[in-house]
């Protein structure tokens, strides 16, 4: 065993004892779909002891992992009669149709549990459609590139039938920590791409962040590990408290209110001023101005979801 060997199997047993898995627990899975993700969640199963079949529209990408023990399904429908829990991650979800219509007849009585990357109105059709055909659906949302799959930082989100969820969680959760969100298949994907918003909305801020400094000729590596990251960490603890506000509505100001933030666009001064475009952030201080404007100055910073977010 060499040092990556020794360094998985700790990772598998760290798992392993956070999600409470029986060793005897190796359910028969099915994966269809052998992309950079698909692939890495065979060999995830494969590497937990689980019989893996696999079926891909590219056969040869199934190479390695039947050379790692995967059976490899000549059609969809075999690899769907050959497992009770059959996962499917591929592009979008109309090749998820695409891929599953002529197999349908063999879903009923199995799960099948969808990690593609959707929408909430289209993980509910797949589940009725699945639900039509006889299956149990849950959808999944994946929070994780496919090099930490497996390893104790991997969470990956779900939604549709309890019971399915309840009987396969072992299972699941070779993969990553398996959080079940409830009953509602649009709930997982509803998560996944809230959290994908916050993450994108952290990468735009370090983009013009890294502009900035770079448009005097500092590298973004050393402004990010010594400064930036700190930073954003202690920020970090400061959204606790903006949720709070958000969830009762009582904005009220205790330390910084919106008026004084958006009193100066000194942000986007600096910008023009060195050649960067505001593009990115603009957005956001035209909100902190309108609200300001609607009479809401002496609100906190999270008052500005009041002209974004539904209302009930
Ligand atoms: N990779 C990542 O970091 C992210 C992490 C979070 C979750 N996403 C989502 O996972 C889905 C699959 O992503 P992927 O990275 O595996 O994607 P690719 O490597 O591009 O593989 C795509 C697979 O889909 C198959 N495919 C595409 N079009 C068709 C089609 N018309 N008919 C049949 N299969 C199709 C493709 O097959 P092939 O090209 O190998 O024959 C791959 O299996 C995705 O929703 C991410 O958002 C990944």
């Amino acid at each position: 065993m060499n040092r990556n060997d020794h360094e998985q199997s700790r990772n598998d047993r760290v798992l392993e004892e956070a999600a409470g898995i029986p060793d005897a627990d190796r359910t028969p899975v099915t994966v269809i779909g052998l992309g950079a993700m698909g692939s890495t969640l065979a060999g995830a199963f494969l590497d937990s002891g689980h019989p893996t079949t696999v079926w891909n529209r590219t056969p040869g990408k199934a190479d390695a992992l039947v050379a790692r023990g995967a059976a490899l399904a000549a059609t969809v429908d075999e690899a769907v009669k050959a497992s009770s829990l059959v996962v499917i991650c591929v592009l979008d979800y109309s090749v998820v149709q695409e891929i599953l219509q002529p197999a349908s007849s063999g879903l009923a009585g199995r799960v099948l549990v969808n990690l593609t990357n959707g929408t909430p109105v289209r993980a509910r059709e797949l589940a009725e459609w699945a639900g039509r055909h006889g299956a149990d659906y849950l959808d999944g949302g994946i929070m994780a590139v496919p090099s930490l799959i497996a390893r104790p930082e991997a969470v990956l989100l779900y939604s549709g039938t309890e019971d399915a969820f309840n009987r396969h969680h072992s299972t699941l959760s070779r993969l990553g920590k398996a959080v079940y969100l409830g009953s509602d298949p649009g709930l997982a994907p509803l998560h996944d791409l809230a959290l994908l918003s916050g993450m994108y909305g952290m990468f735009g801020g370090f983009l013009h962040a890294a502009a900035l400094v770079g448009s005097e000729g500092v590298k973004a590596t050393e402004f990010t590990s010594t400064l930036l990251i700190p930073w954003l960490q202690a920020m970090m603890t400061t959204l606790p408290e903006m949720a709070r506000q958000i969830d009762t509505g009582d904005y009220t100001s205790k330390e910084a209110s919106l008026e004084m933030q958006a009193s100066n666009d000194t942000i986007g001064e600096v910008s023009r001023a060195q050649g960067i475009s505001t593009e990115l952030f603009a957005p956001l201080y035209d909100l902190m101005k309108r609200r300001v404007a609607e009479g809401h100055g002496s609100d906190d910073f999270p008052s500005v979801i009041e002209l974004i977010r539904k209302r009930h």
